[in-house]
């Protein structure tokens, strides 16, 4: 079998700069080596039966940051500047959710060395999805080794130096420099994290905040922890009680830890008081400003209540005792 065989790898290469070279005829010839119908692609879309397109991914786009289509057979070339990248800030965080697999060829990939040695020759990764997938009951039983027809088992990827296991290595960190294959059952955000927020750049371009700023609605928590943890990175105020989400979440981990309240939701003991100060509609329909951190500092003075007790003051929920507070014939004591 030659690659002249195969018109599009001749296509794909002459598609790709002369930078990408002998690497680029390496991952494709891999990808093509399968025989007819058994090829990757068929191994995440088993019914499709059409060939499945490539596309090289030149260096310039990966930099800009770019979409990896869905279906189709991928290779990309991370720039020579691009810092160590995990995996799934590399690829926009959908691992949990995504069946995806592909191999690297390190910058210094000798193809000749590599020829000498046994099993894949690529450094493999895959999806926590994909590895799910490949993971009994989802899986067909009894395959531990894998080729490249057959995708690694959880038993291979938990233990690589086991004595069933052919992987050679997985990669979870990228590097510059690097050429990649990639297969994906949905598309996937591809591009670097330059402001180190932990979201690459195409996702922050598909979200709306800024690839160079790590915190773009200035509230204290980065955009990667905001977007990884619910909060509205584009909102400084993202469940509307007034209080920012940074003055919540007091050390910024993206987490409701003891003494904070939720960013989240207004109203974190559901007292019937938000966290902050809201606008209330009364039953006789006047609209009212209530809540339990009046001053928005973020801590429990005077005359307030505690956004963390349903009760502050014993026999009243902090609602009804507010709402004492606003009768002026028959206050409660505290009352601001
Ligand atoms: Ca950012
Ligand atoms: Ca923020
Ligand atoms: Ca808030
Ligand atoms: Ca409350």
């Amino acid at each position: 079998m030659s690659l002249r065989d195969y018109p599009l790898v001749q296509a794909v290469c002459r598609w790709s700069t002369v930078s990408l070279g002998t690497l680029c005829l390496v991952v494709i010839a891999i990808a093509f080596a399968a025989p007819e119908g058994e090829r990757i692609g068929g191994i995440i879309v088993r019914a499709q039966k059409k060939p499945l397109p490539w596309r090289v991914l030149e260096t310039e786009e990966v930099q800009n940051g770019v979409l990896i289509p869905e279906n189709a057979n991928i290779v990309f070339h991370l720039p020579l500047n691009l810092p160590d990248t995990h995996r799934e800030v590399l690829l926009g965080h959908q691992g949990k959710k995504v069946r995806y697999w592909g191999y690297c060829f390190p910058q210094n990939y000798d193809p000749q060395v590599a020829k000498k040695r046994t099993g894949f020759p690529g450094l493999i990764f895959l999806s926590e999805k994909e590895r799910e997938m490949r993971d009994p009951p989802h899986a067909a039983a009894g395959k531990p080794s894998f080729s490249i027809y057959e995708l690694p088992t959880k038993e291979d990827i938990d233990n690589p130096d086991g004595p069933k296991s052919s992987i050679r290595n997985q990669i979870e960190i990228f590097g510059a420099g690097m050429m990649c294959y990639v297969m994906t059952e949905k598309p996937l955000a591809l591009g670097p994290d330059e402001d180190g927020d932990r979201l690459n750049a195409e996702l922050e371009h598909e979200i709306g905040t800024n690839r160079q700023t790590p915190d773009t609605d200035s509230d204290g928590i980065d955009d990667g922890t905001e977007y990884l943890t619910g909060t509205n990175p584009l909102l400084r105020d993202t469940d509307s009680d007034s209080l920012v989400d940074g003055l919540e979440d007091k050390n910024w981990n993206g987490k409701q830890d003891r003494g904070e309240t939720d960013p989240r939701a207004r109203d974190s003991d559901r007292d019937g008081l938000c966290d902050g100060i809201c606008r209330v509609k009364l039953g006789n329909g006047k609209a009212v400003f209530l809540g339990e951190d009046l001053n928005l500092n973020g801590r429990l003075d005077q005359g307030e209540t505690d956004p963390l007790k349903f009760a502050t003051r014993g026999n009243y929920n902090d609602y009804s005792w507010r709402i004492n507070c606003m009768n002026n014939n028959n206050q409660p004591e505290g009352c601001k």
